[in-house]
């Protein structure tokens, strides 16, 4: 299974709290190798074994406590 690199924006986050705070909760999802989160911009860059379905990342940034932008993969 070949490696898949997936941006999203994520809105709310203002430290590096909320950074560590999505990190943390977007890479306990299965197949996650690593996740960049970028502050400035809210851009947050996943690493993955798998294709993971928008919805799983949507979840794990709620309860991270942000917001994940509607329908939002940037590229
Ligand atoms: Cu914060």
């Amino acid at each position: 299974m070949s490696e898949q690199t997936t941006s999203y924006a994520v809105e709310g986050m203002t430290c590096s709290h909320c950074v560590d705070a999505v990190s943390t909760e977007v890479g306990s999802i299965e197949g996650v190798e690593d996740v960049d989160v970028d502050l400035a911009t809210g851009r947050v860059t996943v690493r993955s074994t798998r294709v993971v379905p928008l919805d799983e990342v949507a979840r794990a940034v709620d309860e991270a406590g942000y917001h994940l932008v509607d329908g939002t993969t940037m590229t």
